[in-house]
């Protein structure tokens, strides 16, 4: 099914972030957590949890299924690694929506073949963020990605700017995903500000 996706999609590594700039009107985040203990990623996951509810913001988690399960959250987003060691049938029986990463085609098929939620493709400019062993995808794979898993929504990342994100949303993906380009930036609450408005008008729910 369609979850129609916010088309800003800031990924944050911890609850602080998400505590300082979700109430700025963002809709969809992920947190998406580094070299913690197990105590403190439940703790960051149920601060993040607490404030996407106050501000009406869908929160995904990434990696940690099981917690996300614990602590019933209702979204996760697995890389091709993260899916291989994932308990697919435990994830769907606790009602989560799933995204996963992609790079190449053999990845898409193997994530549609678990019938996910969406579909994210990156690189499509160079990033810092991660050293990758794939080029970057380009605009133009944007399209064929689109052609291919139809209806289903397709998420953007790796190296997006708040300047020409227009150029991937008319290369027909539905939501973009950012992390450096907020997290580095001098002020970062401004930033968040420049990508709501800058991707207002693919927004289906103003
Ligand atoms: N997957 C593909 S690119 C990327 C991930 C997690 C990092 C994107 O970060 P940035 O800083 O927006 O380039
Ligand atoms: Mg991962």
């Amino acid at each position: 099914m369609n979850c129609n996706l916010d088309p800003f999609y800031p990924i944050f590594e911890s609850a602080d972030t998400i505590e300082k700039l979700v109430p700025l009107g963002i809709r969809l985040v992920q947190l998406r957590m580094k070299d913690k203990t197990p105590a403190t990623l439940r703790d960051h996951i149920r601060t993040a949890k607490a404030i996407c509810l106050q501000y009406q913001c869908r929160l995904v988690i990434n990696d940690y299924w099981q917690l996300a399960i614990e602590e019933t959250c209702d979204f996760i987003h697995l890389g091709q690694e993260d899916l291989e060691k994932a308990n697919l049938a435990e994830i769907r029986q606790a009602g989560l929506k799933l995204g996963i990463s992609t790079h190449d085609e053999t990845e898409l098929n193997r994530a549609l073949s678990t019938d996910p939620d969406y579909v994210a493709l990156g690189p499509i400019y160079p990033t810092m963020l991660k050293k990758m062993k794939w080029a970057p995808q380009t605009l133009t794979r944007i399209g064929l990605w689109k052609k291919k898993i139809g209806d289903l929504p397709l998420v953007v990342i790796g190296g997006l700017n708040v300047d020409h994100v227009s150029d991937v949303f008319t290369h027909h993906c539905n939501s973009a995903a950012v992390i450096s380009d907020i997290v580095t930036h001098a002020n970062p609450a401004e930033r968040v500000k420049q990508w709501i408005h800058a991707t207002q008008q693919w927004r289906s729910n103003p």
